[in-house]
This record gives structure tokens, sequence and C-alpha cells, in this order.
């Protein structure tokens, strides 16, 4: 049997909707002066039928739904950071628009990217609330756009965990980059405002404490490993979350939190800038990458970046000692 705590990230509706879409061919060429995002957000009235009433445009007023003008403005934080941070126009590089749609179905525990736009459920109210709650939620879903249009990581096994993982750091890095804060400021949790007061538990993920995100009678406990010793092995089918995608991604996440810490500071300026380009170099990265190959690549990354010497040596001797750190 699968682990119980499966059930809140493994619903029928999101197998059929894991992001597996084939990745794209586009070549970023910069954000155009006076660029801004082309959003728009829908509503599916708790029906499952895509998008859905088209509730508000790019520039106009909000809607006075919360749901909708969390999803409005969590897509503009997302692509505010691409931009500003990383030259990057929108998610394909090339001012692709961003969909969303909310109230997704009913009593809906989930979220996701079906290959065009994202898709938020309002929660069961019960154990979770609405899933644009947390910003880092909303740009863990558009970084799955990021990632079908550039490294475009296979949905399974261990570039699956690489996918989950790169949407967990987008995640936390558009949180970070909102609040303003510095990675020892941050608390690198993901879904943070998504349980209710019932659950116990603070948010689906730690990227800082893998394992250690949730431990409820009803939902179980956090499944996630930190490291390579306690890498879970599971079929690489629907099933069983296609082999653990979001259970062994807890493994590169800490990698991750490992490395910005060790650098300090605000994590999207060279934390952030070494796994933009990882994931963003042209062939940098196959789309079957597993952990060790994706582990050489940041550090081809960083070195492309940083140079061998100097500044390059320290965030390289950062890098290495985090991946050792996860084993
Ligand atoms: N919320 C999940 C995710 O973004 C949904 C899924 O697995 N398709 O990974
Ligand atoms: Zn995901």
């Amino acid at each position: 049997h699968p682990p119980a705590s499966q059930g809140i990230i493994t619903s029928p509706l999101q197998q059929r909707a894991a992001p597996t879409a084939p990745a794209t061919d586009a070549v970023p060429a910069g954000v155009p002066a006076a660029a801004t995002p082309r959003r728009s957000v829908h509503d599916a009235g708790h029906g499952t039928s895509l998008p859905g009433t088209l509730v508000r445009s790019e520039g106009e007023d909000p809607s006075g739904d919360v749901s909708v003008d969390e999803a409005y403005d969590g897509l503009g934080a997302t692509w505010q950071l691409l931009a500003d941070v990383y030259d990057r126009d929108s998610l394909d590089g090339r001012g692709l628009p961003l969909v969303a749609t909310v109230h997704y179905a009913r009593d809906y525990d989930n979220a996701f990217w079906d290959g065009r736009q994202m898709v938020f459920g309002d929660g069961d109210g019960v154990y979770f609330d609405r899933f644009t709650r947390s910003v880092d939620v909303v740009a863990h879903e558009l970084a799955h756009g990021l990632t079908q249009y550039t490294a475009g990581l296979t949905y399974v096994g261990q570039p699956g965990a690489l996918n989950e993982s790169a949407s967990d750091v987008w995640g936390s890095l558009v949180r970070q980059w909102v609040r303003g804060q510095t990675v020892d400021e941050a608390d690198w949790l993901i879904g943070a405002e998504l349980f209710t007061d019932r659950v116990q538990g603070v948010a689906l993920r730690s990227m800082a404490a893998p394992g250690s995100a949730y431990d409820d009678p009803v939902l179980g406990r956090d499944p996630q490993p930190a490291h390579m010793d306690d890498y879970v092995v599971l079929p690489h089918d629907a099933d069983n979350d296609n082999g653990g995608v979001h259970i062994n991604s807890g493994i590169p996440n800490k990698a991750f939190h490992l490395f910005a810490t060790a650098l300090g500071g605000h994590v999207w300026e060279r934390a952030g800038q070494v796994w933009y380009d990882t994931m963003t170099t042209r062939g940098l990265v196959p789309r079957d990458v597993d952990f060790v190959r994706f582990a050489d690549a940041t550090l081809a990354a960083a070195r492309r970046r940083y140079g061998g010497t100097g500044e390059g040596e320290e965030v390289t001797r950062a890098l290495r000692a985090a991946w050792a750190g996860v084993g």
C-alpha cells in the first residue's frame, strides 16, 4: 500500500492532469521594454470544463473574488520575477499568455498545470482552504510550464522528482521575493496557507526540513526524504505518484536549501540563477536526467556563470557540499 499521506497529493483527477506535455522549443529573447504579463483568470463555477468563464483580464481592476484576485496576483509575481531577475518574458521567453482557472470542481484539494494552463481547487473547507492562498503554490504550478518549455523533464522517477523540485524551488523563490526575505528569514514552506486549523501540520512540504511538514491522524505523515539513504522506491505508475515524484523531490529540495543558505543573502540572486541556468541552458540537462547528472549540470552551470576562481569557487564549493549533504 502507498503511504496514506499520498491521498492529499494524488487524486484520480490529478493523475489525469499530470504535467506531461512535451517540451517546446523556445529561444528566450529577453524582455522588451514596457512588456507586461498577459494574464487571464477564469471561473470554472465548480465544474471541470476548462478554461471556464473569463472573469479578469490583464490590466482590469480586482474582481472582488478572492480566488480570482490571488491567482491574478500570483501569476503577476511569477512573471515579474522571471522578467526582473532573469530577463525572461514569460514561461516560453516569448510572452506566453498566463491562463488560470479557479473554483475548479467541488471540494477539490489540489492545483495543477495541465500542459497549457493552471487550475486551482477551492479545497474541501475541512482540511484544505483554497489553493490560491499560497503564492508559492501558484508559482509552483506556473513553474511546471517553465519546465515544460525548457528542460522538459520527464514526469516520472528521478527526472519527475527533479521536475517537482524545480516547481518548489520557483515557488519558494517567488514567496521569498514578494516578501523581500533573505534565505535566513524565509520559512522555505510550500503551501503554508492551505491547511485549516484542524490539521496537525504547517504546510504541504518543507524545503528546509523535508518529512516534517505535517503529521496528522487523517492526512498521515509528510513522506518526504531529505537524503538518498531514504529515497522511496515506488513503481513508476500514476497510482504511485509516478514513482514518488512528490516524495523524492524532498532530496533536491533539501540540496537547493543547503546551497542557498550556504551562500546567504537573497535566494533569487546566486542560488536561483544557478538553478535557472541549469534548467534553461539548452542541452545542459537531458529530459530523463537523474539526480547525479542534474547535480553535475548545476556545477557546470555555476562554473559557466561565475568562473572557476574567486566567486565561482565559493559557489561551486557550496554546491558540492549541498549535493554531498543529501547523499
Ligand atoms: N499539485 C500537483 C503538482 O503540481 C498536481 C499534480 O501532481 N499534477 O504537482
Ligand atoms: Zn507539481
